[in-house]
Order: C-alpha cells, then sequence, then structure tokens
C-alpha cells in the first residue's frame, strides 16, 4: 500500500493531487504541523528534516516532494506526467518542476512570518515586504509561459503542474493576482480537473489562513 505523510494545505497536497490524477490506491497519513510530532524519533526516521511529503512506496520511503514527483512520474510512466530522458520537453519539465521550489520558499517564509510566530511582535516588516515582492517575482516567468500555453508544458499536463498548482493555492494569500491574467486562469482551468477536485476534497479544509490576503503596510 502507498501512504503519503501529509499536512493539509502543505506541500504533501503536490503529491496527494499527483497520486489521485493516477488514480492509484494510496492512504494518507495526517500530521499536524504544530504540535510538535513531525520532530519525533519515529517521524524522523521517515523524513529526516521532519517534512511533509514523505511517501512510503515500493518498500521504501522517499521525502522531498521534487524527488517524489520524478519518481513517481517515472516509475508510472504510463500516466503520462512525466517527460523521460530524450523527450522533447524534459529540460523544461525538470526546470519548471523544480522551479516550484523557488516559488515556495518565500512563500514558506511568508507563512513563518504571518501564520507560525507566537507573537505578532516578532514579525519583521522588511522581511515580509521583501519576501512577498520576492514571491510577485517569481510569478512573471510563469505568466509569459501561461500566456502561451495551457499548461506549464505546451504538450499538456504533466509533474511540473502538481507541482507549481499547488503554490498557486497559497500565492494569492500573499500577492494579488490581478496583473497576472494568465496566472488567473490557468489556477481556474487546474482547479476544474477532477482529480484537483478530488484531491482537494480529501486533503480537507485549509487551517494556516485566518484572513483572505495578509497585506504589508507601506513603509
Ligand atoms: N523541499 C521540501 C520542503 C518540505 C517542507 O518544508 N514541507 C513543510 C510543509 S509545506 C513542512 O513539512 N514543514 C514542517 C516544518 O518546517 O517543521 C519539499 O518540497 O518536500
Amino acid at each position: 500500500m502507498i501512504r503519503l505523510h501529509h499536512v493539509p494545505f502543505s506541500r504533501s497536497f503536490r503529491i496527494l493531487w499527483l497520486l489521485t490524477e493516477m488514480g492509484l490506491d494510496f492512504e494518507v497519513v495526517e500530521h499536524s504541523i504544530t504540535d510538535g510530532s513531525l520532530r519525533r524519533p519515529d517521524f524522523l526516521a521517515k523524513s529526516p528534516a521532519g517534512r511533509v511529503p514523505a511517501l512510503e512506496i515500493d518498500r521504501r520511503i522517499l521525502f522531498e516532494s521534487g524527488a517524489i514527483t520524478e519518481y513517481l512520474c517515472e516509475t508510472r510512466a504510463r500516466h503520462g506526467f512525466g517527460r523521460a530522458p530524450g523527450h522533447a520537453e524534459r529540460a523544461d519539465w525538470l526546470e519548471w518542476l523544480h522551479y516550484a521550489e523557488t516559488m515556495a520558499q518565500p512563500i514558506a517564509n511568508l507563512n513563518l512570518q504571518w501564520v507560525f510566530l507566537r507573537d505578532a511582535s516578532m514579525r519583521s516588516p522588511t522581511l515580509l515586504k521583501m519576501e512577498a515582492r520576492r514571491l510577485a517575482l517569481t510569478l512573471a516567468p510563469l505568466e509569459a509561459r501561461l500566456a502561451r500555453h495551457d499548461h506549464v508544458l505546451p504538450s499538456g499536463f504533466s509533474g511540473a503542474d502538481t507541482m507549481l498548482g499547488y503554490n498557486l493555492l497559497a500565492v494569492p494569500y500573499f500577492v494579488r493576482l490581478e496583473p497576472f491574467p494568465a496566472i488567473r486562469a490557468y489556477v481556474e482551468r487546474i482547479a476544474r480537473r477532477p482529480a484537483h477536485i478530488a484531491a482537494r476534497a480529501r486533503d480537507g479544509a485549509q487551517g494556516f489562513y485566518r484572513q483572505e490576503f495578509y497585506e504589508v503596510a507601506d513603509g
């Protein structure tokens, strides 16, 4: 049995969605990001930095969403979500699949500051502004690409979309998407996919964000 270690609305959604797109049977083990359980020895044995996703599959455990995505797309190639070595889109597939983490880095920093710090006085207005700008910067190349194609790759939906598509659930809490019409259309397009709808239902309600938008005061 494939077993996904998951925190709702976190990067492990990338894998929950991809497994659902593939129509595979899998079990979800839900964890909390705040109760300290990700730092317990039994979980660290699965994911050494205490992070999700971790995936139990093929008699081993894999961590790192990018690596898991590559592994699933390559070992379950019949689903067509990978681009094998030699494929014309191989380099682009790898580049965009991993670009998701360049975009996720400022999201993680903004989450840390806005959501996870115990006390608002601990936040740094300088960091909040810097990270929101850095996040907006990562959107511009994606906007340019999606203005030309319906998905990240011209040939269609792939593991690069499950990696990047997850980020776009969190981005609108920190960056207004009005200047990014192609990204907005893409978000609507992928949200209509039956597997996305099913994966969101299995993911459950997000419990991180308590407001619709986190505005950084000018100054
Ligand atoms: N590069 C890793 C990052 C994983 C990661 O940081 N996941 C977050 C959730 S989005 C986490 O588990 N955080 C727990 C913590 O930092 O304690 C990946 O893509 O899998």
